[in-house]
């Protein structure tokens, strides 16, 4: 069956009414679409698995139906792919398992989720939260209709990718055409569109805190906003040259540099005096990223003691969770002079990182009781509590380093991902002229409007 004449026929099975009808939100509308009765025509039933069947990705590991009207799609959908079948409940179980979802799935499967009608997107944000949170992805959604009420915009804003099969304007035109519906009814679902036009999605704009419990954290916000770069150099060059040379270039415009010392193949300790050095004339902060991931007492050793002697002169350093809760409490109890700032990684910007859902959600049971914690290196995580984003993966030239590297644009980390600060290695440090490849990234922290 064409699209043309699946429409056709839920007119005339009363799936899609005229007149005046009351909605949800104590609107007026002169249309009406209510999907449930299908269920009741299995030929349509199998008709609307066909035409959404040229549309799913090849990667979905489940099909998600939401209940009711929903759920008997999603069905047919899964028995004429052979794609297992999900449903997720209204309510949690009250007694025994407490299960939200029905059937059998695993973490980091790549979910179909199949819906009826989407309207503003809000019921389906949350479907999707629930869904996530029992580790999922989100990997496409399919709708028959989209009211064009702020749904798609909703869900492209948190980048989920949407196909409807029709839209109500779809819907109204093709009616029209085909004599289906009069001028007069035509005219007056024009009108109704138009004086409900799809609501704008305001998402507020990203603002970069001003204040912070820890002094470091303050430190950074400062030259931060003194600057107007959120920009943190990870200068992941070899010699200690290189590493100066091209922070003598970029010091005035960043607000830190990461490096990894353990990457230099001439390591002197003049090159730590020198690197201070260049950071206060340049006013920036140093950032160790050891990723430290051991046991608290070999970690305490790994800061303060070897060639590189870590803690004596790097403001911040990031750190795993994989040991639990005990790396940072080692690192709490530790009495010393001078103790760096932690961002711990909870999730990271290669393919197929391990960093799942389930995995940022055992972090953050004591992420936020750790006050050395000034805040955590994430993709699509948003930390709470005051505690700040940094996001690696960021250039504007390219996706993927082809090992495994993911990038986004700066716009994309700001805007999206809510970042407060953006790591670039090699988007800057292997620029011909580093000075001016910044100016590109500064232009456009700024156009976000952070400061
Ligand atoms: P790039 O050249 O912009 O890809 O460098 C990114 C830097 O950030 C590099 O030093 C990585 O070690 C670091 N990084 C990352 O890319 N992704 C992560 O998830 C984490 C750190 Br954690």
């Amino acid at each position: 069956m064409n699209p043309n004449s699946f429409l056709h026929a839920l007119l005339d099975i009363n799936c899609i009414r005229f007149g005046k009808f009351t909605l949800k939100n104590g609107s007026i509308s002169p249309i009406y679409l209510d999907m449930r009765n299908l269920i009741s025509y299995p030929s349509l039933m199998e008709d609307l698995a066909a035409l959404m069947m040229p549309h799913i990705s090849e990667n979905i590991d489940r099909i998600c139906g939401v209940p009711y009207a929903a759920l008997p799609m999603a069905t047919v959908v899964s028995m004429k792919t052979q794609i297992p079948l999900l449903i997720k409940r209204k309510e949690a179980k009250s007694h025994g398992t407490k299960k939200i979802i029905e059937g059998e799935y695993k973490t980091g499967d790549r979910i179909l989720l199949v819906e009826d009608v989407i309207t503003s997107g809000a019921s389906l944000i949350e479907t999707i939260d629930e869904l996530e949170k029992e580790g999922l992805i989100i990997e496409q959604i399919i709708t028959l209709v989209d009211r064009e009420q702020g749904g798609s915009s909703l869900l492209s804003s948190k980048s989920y990718a949407l196909k409807s099969l029709f839209t109500i304007s779809d819907i109204i035109n093709t009616l029209f055409k085909e004599n289906k519906i009069n001028e007069a009814l035509f005219d007056e679902l024009v009108a109704y569109l138009k004086q409900s036009p799809t609501p704008e999605i305001k998402t507020p704009k990203r603002k970069l805190p001003a204040q912070h419990a820890h002094p470091t954290a303050q430190k950074l916000l400062d030259i931060a906003h003194s600057k107007r770069s959120n920009l943190i150099a990870s200068v992941d060059l070899t010699t200690c040259a290189e590493v100066l040379n091209f922070l003598r270039k970029t010091g005035p415009f960043i607000c830190a540099a990461k490096i990894h010392v353990d990457i230099l193949v001439d390591f002197t300790t003049d090159f730590l005096r020198e690197l201070k050095q260049i950071a206060i004339e340049n006013n920036f902060l140093l950032i160790e990223d050891r990723k430290f991931a051991d046991i608290g007492n070999t970690q305490l050793l790994q800061l303060s003691q070897g060639i590189y002697s870590i803690a004596s002169w790097a403001d911040m350093v990031t750190i795993h969770l994989i040991a639990g809760e005990a790396a940072l409490k080692a690192i709490k109890d530790w009495e010393t002079d001078r103790k760096p700032a932690l961002i711990p990684i909870i999730e990271m910007s290669s393919a197929g990182a391990l960093t799942d859902k389930n995995y940022v959600e055992n972090c953050t049971k004591f992420l936020y009781n750790y006050p050395d914690v000034v805040g955590t290196v994430c993709q699509k995580f948003e930390p709470e509590k005051g505690l700040l984003k940094f996001t690696p993966g960021v250039n504007l030239a390219t996706k993927s380093d082809n090992k495994g590297q993911q990038y986004n644009s700066p716009e994309f980390a700001i805007s999206t991902l809510h970042s407060d600060f953006l790591i670039i290695g090699r988007g800057l440090y292997e620029a011909a002229n580093p000075e001016i490849e910044i100016e590109k990234y500064l232009a456009a922290v700024r156009e976000c409007e952070i400061f």
